[in-house]
């Protein structure tokens, strides 16, 4: 795909996503949502695991207020049923995705890096929700995945008064899984989905699809629905290679972690 407002490039099996918008601090405009689902869909297609970063000094800067300043209600909530499905086609589709942040994730911009199931963050990220501030609310999934990361509690605490996070206070309110010295999210996100694209097809497609269903049921539905996932995963081929695999010991073993 030619750098235009997304790029797309994919190496060994891992999809690399580029928001390409710097000049606007790659505020999504419908264009630039066209582009991420084709994007989004291509990475289906060819790729086990996908990273999204944004260029420039931001990752992304939320709605393009330019164009929404023009919408009707009615076109407020298709245009946030748009949002929702192309954000969804990352959240619950077969594919685990890594994004790197640095700059602004503010608004939409959030709400997106929500969508994706790893958070990379370099010291210059800072998260914050203007839609209070700005007249509007959140229309891009905020309301229920930012507010399943960080609490309902501390999405208010944002939304109300304004409060612009850090990227340390972003990791201590789980917006970031990792923490990273400035310039490396990008890599440390590719080492990341790499490690992703290296497991069974099944166990990926179980852990992003019913890992966070598993959530929303009761206790009893939701471990019903766990043995029945993890019968899933047991009907690969895969699987059993990789348990013989250990047990043969061709696989490495866990490694505790280094000492700091
Ligand atoms: C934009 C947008 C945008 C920048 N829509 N054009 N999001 C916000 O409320 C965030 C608004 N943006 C900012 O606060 C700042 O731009 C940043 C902190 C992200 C970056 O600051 P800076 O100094 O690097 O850039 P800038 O000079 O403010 O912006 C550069 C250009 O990008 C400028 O356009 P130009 O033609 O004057 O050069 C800005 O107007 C433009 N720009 N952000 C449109 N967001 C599904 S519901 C989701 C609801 C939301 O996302 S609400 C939050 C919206």
């Amino acid at each position: 795909m030619p750098d235009g407002l997304v790029s797309y490039e994919c190496t060994d099996g891992v999809a690399v996503i580029g928001l390409n918008r710097p000049e606007k601090r790659n505020a999504i405009d419908d264009a630039l949502l066209d582009a991420l689902s084709a994007a989004v869909a291509r990475a289906d297609a060819e790729a086990k695991a996908a990273v999204l970063f944004g260029g420039g000094d931001h990752f992304c800067a939320g709605l393009d207020l330019a164009e929404h300043v023009q919408r009707t209600p009615a076109q407020a909530i298709g245009h946030s049923r748009r949002w929702h499905a192309a954000f969804a086609a990352i959240e619950r589709g077969a594919l685990p995705y890594v994004c790197a942040l640095q700059g602004a994730v503010v608004g939409g911009g959030l709400e997106l890096a929500a969508a994706t199931h790893i958070r990379v963050a370099e010291p210059s990220a800072f998260f914050a929700l203007p839609e209070g501030q700005r007249g509007i609310f959140v229309g891009g999934g905020g309301s229920v995945r930012v507010a399943r990361l960080m609490s309902a509690a501390r999405m208010a605490d944002l939304m109300l008064t304004g409060r612009v996070l850090s990227a340390e206070e972003g990791a201590a309110a789980n917006l970031v899984q990792y923490l990273v010295a400035p310039g490396e999210a990008l890599a440390k996100a590719k080492a990341l989905a790499a490690a992703a694209a290296g497991n069974a097809v099944l166990s990926n497609y179980a852990i992003l699809n019913a890992l966070p269903r598993i959530q929303d049921m009761a206790q009893e539905d939701g471990l019903f629905v766990e043995s029945l996932a993890s019968a899933l995963t047991q009907t690969s081929p895969e699987a059993k290679e990789r348990l013989q695999a250990f047990l043969n010991k061709r696989a490495g073993k866990i490694q505790a972690p280094k000492a700091e």
